[in-house]
């Protein structure tokens, strides 16, 4: 067969017909309504709402693969450096909002989604969540794919299109957290562009033989045959920016098996055994993980990781070919940034691929491996960072394992040059961690493999350098450490979750909404308005609404009905003893407990307080869930408790996720960002509760620092110990510990009430409580003191209604720094070398 030639008939004839994009409202009202009948197939008149979501999502989708189609053709042509962001998670939520203020269309669509019977905020609540992530992970790989299109920057993300995506929580009667899958797929995905020709193989097992040179010793070359191979299948998914055609691509991975069944058994009639294959394909995408920092070692997650970088490396190496370049110059035109240890298995599959396949030298292979890589760490927690074990590596990747191995070789024997004879060192530097089993360390190879490493704020970026990576700083360099400060995406996190801050933004600043979700510096220009009193009392009537919004959204689900002239108090984050959603429920059990004992009269100069938590537990965290169980048993008591209700109320809202996370943030007067020193790489949703005018009560950590170094000391409630002390407190608790009775009296009596039946279930709670009692890993009993004074202050401070509402500009006008697209930018320029690239 002759290869087809393009391009193809008469090229005017195809330009002449081709389309744009639809702006106007009659265009838009023709295109909805042909989606209907013919894409749908459905009667008109008899649409429902989801119809008229599928149907939006369509038409919307038409636009977007316009501008798409155009972005890819141009990065084809100009071949710039790209930068590819592999991510095993992207917490992406609802598209079709995001999309159409992207696009700019939201207003047409509404109205012609009117016209037609239907109002635009039901269709949009029509949409499910894409939550293919556990938490700031993935969320923060979804907000920088936001921010690379704004920016027309050419950036690709690469990841696994899971059948499940993040559990849904259930709340029992009890408190107890259950799990049920969520089949994010059931529905029609319009986002997605199913590309059966863009597929892959990756193989598993197998034996990997050194090739032998002509005197028969071995070399650094290998075959790798046999064992088990699947096929990769491309997903893309549109990525839209913010007022500018770019437009670019996000590729997700679906497994596969490479033949429908086995033949050989189906024709001896064995049928479970003709289809175990394909159901053993199939399964590696089937279901996101959901542990947010342990739960390592599972061969399907190993799996997942291999399948994933692989295809996404075969992919990335096919588009470099096509440029027509020595493989030599693949720096020149390829990033590849690292989204923790996840993807680290990319390194040695690149040296498999320039040793094996390209037959490259040693040296030149590693040459070009560590211009590629660029390696993102976003945790410290010594439990949290992964390693591998060698048998299971051995079995799945022998290939990759002889790799590393060599890797760790030449690795070590430098090591040995710069410092000679430190045994210690090396031991502490080597790849593989001595044990049973012995395990690859996956940091220290995404750190000796990559061009650059940073972690995601100031504090943090410092701890890896002086704790996990220490040895690695002394002997490369400090200047392959950096710090890229995590950001989020002003357009969600401001102009969709809370449209009528964003107005008023632009109408005060009299500049388009455009330009300043692009340049969030723009917004310190509010600050002036802190002195105005018109000004302050629209900026107080947008959050009383947003918390009236809060409150309807909360009745209509769950059927309670919320105090909204109370003080709104928000915690909402993956549920983890090192976040201390405990010291949060302790103090709300003191607060209790105090205005249990005050007469009426001081009752009535009480401020009401309405305490929010919301989140999620690893399936296998015990103590994690025994907190929700704690939460859940408060709030049924104090709820109903009519000495204090009207003065304290406590919610555990189920099934927390990006959707519900829009409607909490711009409802928020104070939110809780409360680690333990030294414990929380960054955080993210810190910086979208300031921008959207919430106040931060925090510890001194991650990017609670920086926040507070913007919009100064005095707008934002610290309290706690710092990062310093952490250490020595630790070996307080260990080596002279002193009972909680005398330490902390207050936090005691708590504890004691707990432990007394105060909230049922006496003994429920003893392993959750005696984590704290002792060890106290996670310094409860250090900080509790002056949490429970922070929190007086913020009362206090609440008091004064004019002041809080300064406060409150004043921080949200500081929040320039923390737009993703600051953080993108960086990447793009000292990390990746890429350039923008606009799109006509
Ligand atoms: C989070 N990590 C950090 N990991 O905890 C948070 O401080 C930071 O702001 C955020 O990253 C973005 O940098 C995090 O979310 C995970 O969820 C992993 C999922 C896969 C297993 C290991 C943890």
């Amino acid at each position: 067969q002759g290869k087809e030639k393009w391009p193809r008939g008469d090229e005017k004839a195809w330009k002449d017909n081709m389309r744009d994009v639809d702006k106007d409202v009659p265009a838009i009202t023709k295109s909805f309504v042909s989606h209907v009948q013919t894409s749908l197939a459905r009667q008109p008149y008899n649409l429902d709402t989801l119809g008229a979501y599928q149907a939006a999502a369509l038409s919307v989708r038409d636009n977007l693969l316009v501008n798409w189609n155009e972005t890819a053709l141009q990065y084809t042509r100009r071949a710039p450096k790209r930068a590819y962001y592999l991510s095993l998670e992207f917490l992406m939520g609802r598209t079709l909002d995001n999309a159409l203020l992207n696009l700019d269309l939201k207003q047409p669509y509404a109205q012609a989604t009117q016209k037609l019977g239907f109002n635009i905020e039901d269709i949009l609540e029509k949409e499910r969540d894409a939550a293919l992530g556990n938490g700031g992970l993935g969320r923060l790989a979804a907000c920088y794919l936001d921010s690379s299109a704004s920016q027309e920057l050419p950036v690709w993300g690469y990841g696994l299109r899971y059948k499940y995506g993040i559990f849904q929580q259930l709340i029992s009667p009890e408190g107890n957290q259950l799990e049920a899958p969520d089949p994010w797929l059931d529905n029609q995905n319009p986002w997605e562009l199913p590309r059966l020709d863009v597929a892959y193989e990756v193989r598993f097992y197998g034996n990997a033989e050194r090739v032998r040179d002509e005197n028969g010793n071995t070399t650094d070359r290998a075959q790798w045959t046999g064992g088990q191979e699947v096929l990769a299948v491309a997903y893309d998914v549109m990525i839209p920016g913010s007022y500018t055609r770019t437009t670019n691509n996000l590729r997700l991975w679906e497994s596969k098996p490479k033949r429908g069944f086995d033949l050989n058994s189906f024709n001896a009639g064995n049928y479970e055994g003709a289809v175990e294959s394909s159901n053993s394909a199939a399964a590696i995408t089937s279901v996101l993980y959901p542990n947010d920092s342990t739960g390592f070692g599972k061969e399907l997650r190993l799996k997942q990781q291999y399948f994933w970088t692989a295809a996404s490396l075969a992919d990335i190496l096919r588009r470099f070919k096509n440029i027509g370049k020595p493989i030599q110059e693949f720096p020149d035109y390829v990033a590849v940034q690292l989204n923790d240890t996840h993807p680290t298995l990319a390194i040695p599959e690149l040296m498999r691929i320039l040793l094996d396949d390209e037959e490259l030298p040693w040296d030149a292979a590693w040459q070009i491996v560590t211009n590629t890589f660029f390696y993102t760490n976003h945790t410290v927690l010594p439990e949290a960072l992964e390693k591998w074990p060698v048998p299971l590596m051995e079995h799945l990747l022998p290939r990759h394992m002889q790799i590393i191995y060599d890797i760790n070789l030449f690795f070590l024997q430098s090591v040995e040059k710069k410092f000679p004879g430190d045994r210690d060192r090396l031991g502490r530097m080597s790849l593989i961690e001595e044990g049973f089993p012995k395990q690859v360390r996956m940091a220290f190879l995404a750190c000796i493999g990559s061009r650059k490493v940073n972690g995601v704020a100031e504090l943090h970026s410092e701890l890896v350098k002086t704790t996990i990576l220490k040895d690695f700083v002394e002997f490369e360099g400090v200047s392959k450490f950096g710090n890229v400060t995590n950001g989020i995406t002003p357009r969600r996190w401001l102009d969709q979750c809370n449209p009528e801050l964003s107005a008023l933004i632009s109408s005060t600043l009299k500049v388009d909404k455009s330009v300043w979700l692009k340049d969030l510096y723009q917004l310190e220009k509010l600050l002036p308005y802190a002195e105005d009193a018109a000004f302050r009392e629209k900026w107080a009537a947008i959050k009383q609404r947003n918390k009236e919004r809060l409150a309807h959204h909360v009745e209509t689900t769950l059927g309670l009905t919320i105090n909204t002239h109370a003080m709104f108090d928000v915690q909402i984050k993956r549920l983890h003893e090192y976040k201390r959603q405990t010291l949060n429920i302790l103090g709300v059990i003191h607060r209790y407990l105090t205005l249990k004992n005050m007469s009426k009269e001081e009752r009535e100069k009480v401020n009401p307080r309405v305490v929010f938590f919301a989140g999620k537990a690893a399936p296998a965290y015990y103590i994690a869930k025994l907190t929700i169980r704690l939460i859940v048993n408060v709030a049924r008591i104090i709820n109903a408790d009519a000495d204090t209700k009207d003065l304290l109320s406590l919610y555990f809202l189920p099934d927390y996720s990006v959707s519900l996370a829009e409607v909490l943030i711009p409802a928020s007067d104070i939110s809780q960002h409360i680690s333990t020193a030294g414990t929380e790489a960054s955080g993210t949703s810190n910086m979208k509760f300031c921008l959207n005018g919430g106040l931060l009560l925090g510890t001194v950590d991650g990017a609670n620092i920086e926040i507070a170094e913007e919009v100064g000391e005095s707008n934002v409630f610290f309290f706690g110990h710092l990062t310093p002390a952490v250490e020595d407190l630790r070996y307080q608790h260990t080596y002279h510990p002193v009972p909680i009775e005398e330490k902390c009296p207050a936090l005691a009596h708590v504890l004691n009430q707990v432990s007394a039946g105060l909230f049922g279930d006496a003994e429920v709670y003893e392993p959750l409580l005696n984590t704290i009692r002792q060890g106290d890993h996670y310094l409860l009993s250090d900080d509790f003191d002056s949490y429970i004074a922070a929190l007086a202050m913020v009362d206090e401070a609440y008091l004064d209604r004019t002041e809080w509402v300064k406060k409150s500009i004043r921080t949200s006008a500081k929040m320039g720094k923390f737009s993703s697209d600051r953080a993108i930018n960086e990447y793009a320029e000292s990390y990746w070398n890429i350039e923008a690239q606009h799109i006509s």
